[in-house]
C-alpha cells in the first residue's frame, strides 16, 4: 500500500515542534518530582528532563489478526468494522440504528487541546486526531480459530447482533474463514472440545507450531499488501501456566521448552513468540499469564511490543473508577463483593475451575495501587475484603449481569453501601476495546525517542511492554520492576499526555489558571 498522510486537524506552533512530510519532531521538557526520605520526612525536588520524540506520520496499511476470530468478540468486532466501513443503517424494534464506534476511547472520546484566549472557550478534539492514527475502517481483519465456522455462522452462534444488521454483513462475513489454530486441550475448559475442528496437528508446544504461525502472519501480510500486522488474543481464557525454573523463566529456557515440547507452554505463549519473531505487536485480551517471564524477556531482546492482560470492559472498569473516587475522597472502602452471571461461550469456559481462577486473579488485583497509596486510611498491608464470583447461566447469553456491593466506613464509624447492577452485551463492550488496543499499539510502532541525558542520540522505541494500554486492560502488564497503575483516570491521563508530549504539548493539568488569576 502507499502510505497516506492526511492534513492534521491541528498543528503545534512552537520552536520545539518541527513538521516534515514524513515526521513530527519534538523537543519536550518532562517535569517530574524526585522525593528523598530523610529522618521520616521527605524532600521533594522538581526535576526536568529533555526528550526528543519522533512520530512517523505515514500510517500505512495495517492488518489485525485475532486469535479466537470466530468467538463472540472476534465476530462482533469484525461485523462492527464492516458496518462502519459501509456506513450501514439497520432497523431495530426501537427504530433505525447506524454504525458507530461508541465505547472506543480513540474513536468515541475527545481530549482538551487547549483554550481559546479570546473567548476563554475550551477546545476539545476527537482523540483520534491527537496523532496520525490508523482508522479502524481501514484495518484488514483476519485470524485463527480452533472452530472452522465462517464468520457469518460465528456471528449467528454468538447471538449478539440484531438480525437486520447480520443480514447486511452476512455475505462479506461468510467469505471470512479462520485459519486453523493450535489447540492444547489441557489449557482451556474440557467443555470447548466440541468446537475444536480446525486445528493444526500436535497437542503440545513445538517449534513447528511457531514456524506455522509465523508463516500465517507473513502470508496474511503479503496477500493483503500490509505494512504491519497486530496480533491480538481474544480466544478462550486459558489456565495459568506454572512458572518453572529452567522452563519458562528466561527467554532461552522458554525457547528450548517450546523446542522440546514441554507441556507447560500454552498456545497463547506460542502465539506471542511467533508474533515477536514477526515483529507484530502481540496483545493478550484474556487473563492468563501468557507473558511468562521468559516471554517478556524474549520480547525485550527482540525489541518487540507486547501488551496485556484481559480486556477491562464493564464491572472492572467501574471498579477502577469508583474505588479511585472513594479512596481519594477519604472514604475507607472495607469490602467489595463482585458477582457476575453470563451465558455465552466465555461463561461456559469460565465454569471450569482452572480457567475461572485466571479470571479471578485478574479481576481481584485491580484496587491494590489505590489502597497502597493511601496510608491515612490503610495501615501497611491492610486491604479491603474482595470477592469475585462468576456463574454460567446459559439463558442470558451475551447479556452479562454484574452485581457489585461496595461497603465503606465513613465519618465517625458510619457506613456507606453502594450497590451497582450492570447489564450489558459483553461483546459490544469488548469489541471497541480491541479496536483501541490495536490502534494504540500500532501508533506506538511509529513513535521513537532519545534523551539529552543519554550519550546515544539514536532514536529507539518505547519499552517492549506497552503499559500505555493499561486503560483497556484489567491486569495491566508493565515493564518488569515498574509500578502497575489501575486507577482509571490516571491510566487515561497517561495515554493522552504521552500522546500530547509527542507533539510537544504539556500535560493537561486542569489547573485552568487563566480562569482564576486575573
Ligand atoms: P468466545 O468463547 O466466544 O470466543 C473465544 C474463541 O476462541 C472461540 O471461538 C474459540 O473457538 C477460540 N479459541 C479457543 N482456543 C483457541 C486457540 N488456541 N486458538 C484459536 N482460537 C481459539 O469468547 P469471547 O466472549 O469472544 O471472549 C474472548 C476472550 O476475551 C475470553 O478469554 C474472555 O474471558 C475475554 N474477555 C472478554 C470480555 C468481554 O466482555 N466479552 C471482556 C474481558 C475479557
Ligand atoms: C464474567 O466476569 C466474564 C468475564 O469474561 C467478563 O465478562 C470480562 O472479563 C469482563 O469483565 P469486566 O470485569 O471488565 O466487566
Amino acid at each position: 500500500g502507499s502510505p497516506q498522510v492526511s492534513a492534521p486537524l491541528f498543528t503545534v506552533d512552537s520552536p520545539n515542534v518541527v513538521y516534515s512530510d514524513d515526521e513530527i519532531n519534538t523537543k519536550y521538557a518532562y517535569h517530574t518530582t524526585e522525593v528523598v526520605r530523610a529522618d521520616n520526612k521527605f524532600v521533594a525536588k522538581p526535576k526536568a528532563y529533555t526528550y526528543h520524540f519522533k512520530v512517523n506520520r505515514k500510517v500505512g496499511k495495517v492488518g489485525m489478526m485475532l486469535v479466537g476470530w470466530g468467538g463472540n468478540n472476534g465476530s462482533t468486532v469484525t461485523a462492527g468494522i464492516i458496518a462502519n466501513r459501509r456506513g450501514l443503517v439497520w432497523d431495530t424494534r426501537e427504530g433505525k440504528r447506524e454504525a458507530n464506534y461508541y465505547g472506543s476511547v480513540v474513536m468515541g472520546s475527545t481530549v482538551k487541546l487547549g483554550t481559546d484566549p479570546k473567548s476563554g472557550e475550551e477546545i476539545n478534539i476527537p482523540f483520534h486526531d491527537l496523532l496520525p492514527m490508523v482508522h479502524p475502517n481501514d484495518l484488514v481483519v483476519g485470524g485463527w480459530d480452533i472452530s472452522s465456522l465462517n464468520l457469518a455462522d460465528s456471528m449467528d452462534r454468538a447471538k449478539v447482533l440484531e438480525p437486520s444488521l447480520k443480514d447486511l454483513v452476512r455475505k462479506e462475513m461468510a467469505e471470512m474463514k479462520p485459519l486453523p489454530s493450535i489447540y492444547y486441550p489441557d489449557f482451556i475448559a474440557a467443555n470447548q472440545e466440541d468446537r475444536a475442528d480446525n486445528v493444526v496437528s500436535g497437542s503440545k508446544a513445538s517449534w513447528d507450531h511457531v514456524e506455522h504461525l509465523r508463516n500465517d502472519i507473513r502470508e496474511f501480510k503479503s496477500k493483503n499488501g500490509l505494512d504491519k500486522v497486530i496480533v491480538l488474543w481474544t480466544a478462550n481464557t486459558e489456565r495459568y501456566a506454572d512458572i518453572i525454573p529452567g522452563v519458562n523463566d528466561t527467554a532461552d529456557n522458554l525457547i528450548n521448552a517450546i523446542k522440546s515440547g514441554h507441556e507447560e507452554v500454552s498456545p497463547s505463549t506460542v502465539f506471542a513468540i511467533a508474533s515477536i519473531l514477526e515483529d507484530a505487536p502481540f496483545i493478550n485480551g484474556s487473563p492468563q499469564n501468557t507473558f511468562v517471564p521468559g516471554a517478556i524477556e524474549f520480547a525485550e531482546k527482540n525489541n518487540a511490543f507486547i501488551g496485556g492482560d484481559d480486556f477491562k470492559s464493564g464491572q472492572t472498569k467501574m471498579k477502577s473508577a469508583l474505588v479511585d473516587f472513594l479512596i481519594n475522597a477519604g472514604i475507607k472502602l472495607t469490602s467489595i463483593a463482585s458477582y457476575n452471571h453470563l451465558g455465552n461461550n466465555d461463561g461456559m469456559n469460565l465454569s471450569s475451575q482452572k480457567q475461572f481462577r485466571s479470571k479471578e486473579i485478574s479481576k481481584s488485583n485491580v484496587v491494590d495501587d489505590m489502597v497502597a497509596a493511601n496510608s491515612v486510611l490503610y495501615k501497611k498491608g491492610e486491604h479491603p475484603d474482595h470477592t469475585v464470583v462468576i456463574k454460567y447461566m446459559p439463558a442470558v447469553g451475551d447479556n452479562k449481569r454484574a452485581l457489585d456491593e461496595y461497603y465503606a466506613e465513613i465519618f465517625l464509624g458510619g457506613h456507606q453501601t453502594i450497590s451497582i447492577f450492570n447489564v450489558c452485551e459483553d461483546s459490544l463492550l469488548a469489541s471497541p476495546l480491541i479496536i483501541d488496543l490495536v490502534i494504540i499499539a500500532e501508533m506506538m510502532t511509529r513513535i521513537s525517542w532519545n534523551a539529552d541525558s543519554e550519550d546515544s542520540k539514536d532514536y529507539k522505541g518505547f519499552h517492549s511492554v506497552l503499559s500505555i494500554l493499561s486503560y483497556m486492560l484489567k491486569a495491566p502488564l508493565t515493564p518488569p520492576g515498574t509500578p502497575v497503575v489501575n486507577a482509571l483516570a490516571k491510566q487515561r491521563s497517561a495515554l493522552t499526555n504521552i500522546f500530547r508530549a509527542c507533539v510537544g504539548l504539556q500535560p493537561e493539568s486542569d489547573m485552568t489558571l487563566e480562569h482564576k488569576l486575573f
